[in-house]
């Protein structure tokens, strides 16, 4: 009798580590060496500890912590062991992370040593039954218990849809939403840019991947985790994007991703050179809109075109410019065409297909396509059209050729240095603080972030209200990302006849504040 196939993610990734396992997988910026080895028995340690605590299926296990391999092999352990991980960025205050917990109801929070005394009761109060701690300095509550639990263990069987993940993505209105990822989005994804990417397999040397992106979001746990592992590829790990330590190490490396904000630092530095990048094969950037001069910068400077590629949390990613010249050239400006699987189309307004070159909404469907929104029937329904597409809130057109570009999103929602910042939720707190009357939250360009919040203030009448103390209020409050660069307090804000503030003008307004 043949054995039932395991849609489990991790089972792929495991399958895919190279046969002599004493290999170096990960190598760290501050020296420290992991063989597959490692990874295999320390994953197997952790998904231990997990099953002695008889979680019950479906579990969800919430993460908030400093980047380090350890974490990593937590996410690696929770695959293995079947439960849902759900990372939660470092930079989530008190009452983001009691939404999320009260929201997703985990069974186990793993949070730094030092976030403890207030992550610890915020969980307990949502029935969290098991915190444990975890720093980036290998030490914690939960590498403790994990060492006394054996380095065997078995994959869990999973099917194609039984949840992996569930990422948190703020709402345009009201809360954020846990798009929930599934084995098969996130194994079908990984298998697809495995071969879209030229993925080097271990048998043909492997590639090697300089990993310096955050690991709480789809770009840096996702994409650039799973492509090295699938391929058995090294990876050298920073904890924490450092532009000159990433271009020191472009000389042993052959792919590097980043967010566009990374690429323009990165050209900041004198050390990159034709030269640096000799061994490099793939610059992989997305997240976010790469301007055009960054892109014509960077081929300049190091004769290497980089690769743009559109995703989002819901979906991992849906296009990718061409990685063989054979399929066409990479082009500046767009996000080339979608991968193998992914339906995408253009819809105008009414829903009507748009002929190429036409602007319009852009529906997606395929695979890689999540779940439905956690506890959320109603908002998933919303987002998807009856015949199934999910309507991604970015707003752009299909040429002749197929190459897809993103013009603008009919989402309110600012990019900035690829974190995403939902003016609504940022316009919630300050109309909240005593003297305000209402707010409006509008993106302009920066060049290193490239767009950041401004925030326009109008007080009550009689109040009088100060705009340095608006963010520093904030400030007490949310993530530091989403604390708007500049605030203005001013007597009204512009309208259209409807009485809708039209942030257009307010955008145009603003818009060379953070020019020379
Ligand atoms: C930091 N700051 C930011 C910011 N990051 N402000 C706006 N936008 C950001 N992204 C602010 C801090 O609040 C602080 O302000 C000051 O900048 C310096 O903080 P820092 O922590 O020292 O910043 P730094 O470490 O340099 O971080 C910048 C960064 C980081 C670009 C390295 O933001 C980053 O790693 N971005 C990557 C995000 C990412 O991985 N996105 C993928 C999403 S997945 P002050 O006032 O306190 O001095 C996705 C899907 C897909 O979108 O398609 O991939
Ligand atoms: P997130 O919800 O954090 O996953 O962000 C997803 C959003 O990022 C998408 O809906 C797009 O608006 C944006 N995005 C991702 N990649 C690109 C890109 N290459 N160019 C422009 N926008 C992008």
């Amino acid at each position: 009798m043949t054995e039932p196939t395991n849609a489990n993610l991790f089972a792929a990734l495991r399958a895919a580590f190279p046969s002599d396992l004493d290999q170096i997988a990960i190598e760290t910026d501050d020296d420290l060496l992991y063989s597959w080895r490692d990874l295999d028995r320390a994953s197997a340690m952790i998904a231990n500890l997990l099953d002695a605590l008889k979680l019950e299926e479906g579990a969800r296990i919430a993460v908030q912590v400093e980047k380090s391999v350890e974490a990593l092999l937590l996410y690696l352990a929770t695959l293995r062991a079947g439960y849902v991980f759900l990372p939660l960025n470092t930079a989530y205050r008190g009452a983001e992370i009691e939404y999320f917990i009260g929201n997703a109801e985990p069974e186990v929070v793993v949070c730094s040593s030092a976030n403890a005394s207030w992550v610890a009761p915020i969980a307990t109060a949502a029935g969290t039954r098991h915190v444990f701690t975890l720093d980036d300095n290998r030490k914690g509550t939960l590498l403790d218990v994990a060492a006394q639990c054996s380095d065997r263990h078995t994959v869990v069987t999973k099917a194609d849809d039984d949840l992996a993940a569930i990422l948190y993505t703020s709402g345009t209105t009201g809360r954020s939403k846990g798009a929930m990822l599934t084995h098969r989005n996130l194994r079908s994804n990984a298998e697809v840019l495995k071969d879209y990417w030229g993925w080097r397999t271990a048998e043909q040397g492997g590639d090697v991947l300089v990993h310096a992106l955050p690991i709480f979001h789809v770009h840096g746990l996702f994409v650039a985790i799973h492509g090295a592992l699938i391929s058995g590829s090294k990876m050298i790990w920073l904890n924490r994007f450092d532009p000159k330590r990433v271009v020191a190490r472009l000389p042993e490396a052959t792919v590097f991703m980043g967010v566009p904000t990374l690429y323009v630092r990165m050209l900041a530095e004198r050390g990159l050179t034709r030269k640096s990048c000799s061994n490099m094969r793939l610059f992989i950037s997305g997240s976010a809109p790469l301007l055009i001069e960054t892109f014509n910068e960077w081929r300049e400077r190091t004769g290497h075109t980089i690769l743009e590629r559109y995703g989002m949390s819901e979906t991992v990613m849906l296009t990718s410019n061409p990685y063989n010249a054979v399929s066409g050239e990479r082009r500046g400006g767009t996000v080339g065409f979608p991968l193998p699987g992914v339906q995408l189309r253009v819809r105008d307004d009414e829903g009507k297909p748009c002929p190429t070159d036409e602007i319009g909404h852009i529906e997606v469907d395929g695979p890689n396509v999540f779940a439905g929104y956690w506890r959320m029937p109603e908002k998933t329904k919303e987002e998807f059209t009856a015949d199934g597409y999910f309507r991604t809130g970015d707003v752009g057109k299909v040429d002749g050729l197929g190459y897809v570009t993103i013009v603008g999103r009919s989402k309110d929602l600012i990019i900035s240095g690829g974190y995403n910042v939902y003016p609504a939720e940022i316009e919630g707190y300050i109309n909240e603080m005593a003297g305000v009357a209402e707010s409006a939250l509008v993106g302009v360009p920066h060049a290193d972030f490239g767009e950041v919040g401004v925030a326009i203030v109008i007080p009550r009448a009689g109040a009088s209200l100060d705009g340095e103390a608006i963010i520093a209020e904030l400030k007490s409050k949310l993530a530091n990302f989403k604390i708007p660069k500049r605030c203005f307090v001013v007597a009204e804000l512009p309208r259209n006849a409807m009485g809708k503030v039209q942030k257009a003008l307010l955008r145009e307004q603003h818009k060379r504040l953070f020019e020379g």
